[in-house]
């Protein structure tokens, strides 16, 4: 990932931060239990503004990538609203119409039944949606959905942040590039930790927080 950014990303930054979906201060404890300066939490895109906003992101990502699919896959729960509204982004800013999908949590036993909801994955092109991407294990049960549906293809997965970590002290190659080997597809990100760094050394103010921020890189990032 790089730190240049682009117009689109800026706007979605300065929305992140006003938003407190990226918060500083903490330190928040992860799920890989590392603590951190920072955190992302998509579970902040709770107004009209915010969502219409990280979905024409991702679709304008989706969009420049050119990966070519037929669905929209969003794991539960924090995927449902980001599979319904890239989907509806795709098509009102890029004329793009495709199908989205996803799962229960729990299994429904009357009605349709089954744990999928939305357009049929059979036999299709995928592209999963996700949140973040810290030592990539979110994405693992996502990606069973796919390989237990006949002849769907995963072709790819995006993501809002990638936080740019290794998921071993030794690794020399950040997550989101072993997990896009190990599934053979692009992982792309609407932006990295770096892009974060970049914007608020632009914004200025924020000195203490991008220090700590650097402080965590060198001790788990991707980049030595
Ligand atoms: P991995 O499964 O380790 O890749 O972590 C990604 C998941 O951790 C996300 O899907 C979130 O549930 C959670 N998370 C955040 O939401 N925001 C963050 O900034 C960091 C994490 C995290 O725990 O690493």
């Amino acid at each position: 990932t790089s730190s240049t950014l682009e117009p689109y990303q800026v706007s979605y930054l300065s929305m992140l931060l006003s938003s407190e979906i990226l918060k500083f201060g903490g330190p928040f404890t992860l799920k890989s239990g590392r603590q951190s300066p920072y955190f992302f939490n998509a579970g902040l895109f709770c107004t009209g503004e915010s969502i219409a906003a990280v979905a024409s992101c991702y679709a304008e990502r989706i969009k420049r990538s050119g990966v070519e699919f037929d669905v929209l896959f969003g794991p539960a729960y924090k995927g449902i609203p980001l599979a319904a509204t890239v989907a509806m982004a795709l098509q009102l800013q890029h004329g793009i119409n495709v199908g989205f999908t996803y799962n229960r949590k729990e299994a429904k036993t009357h009605g349709e039944g089954g744990t999928l909801v939305g357009a049929s994955m059979k036999g299709k092109r995928v592209l999963v949606l996700d949140d973040v991407m810290t030592a990539g294990t979110a994405i693992n049960e996502a990606v069973a959905y796919i390989a237990a549906e006949k002849d769907a293809k995963l072709v790819g997965v995006c993501i809002a942040l990638d936080r740019q970590e290794r998921i071993k002290e030794d690794d020399t190659e950040g997550t989101v590039d072993m997990v896009s080997k190990r599934l053979g597809v692009p992982v792309l990100s609407v932006v990295g930790l770096d892009q974060i760094i970049a914007f608020l050394e632009a914004r200025g103010g924020y000195e203490k927080e991008i220090e700590s921020m650097k402080d965590y890189r060198a001790r788990y990032g991707s980049v030595k």
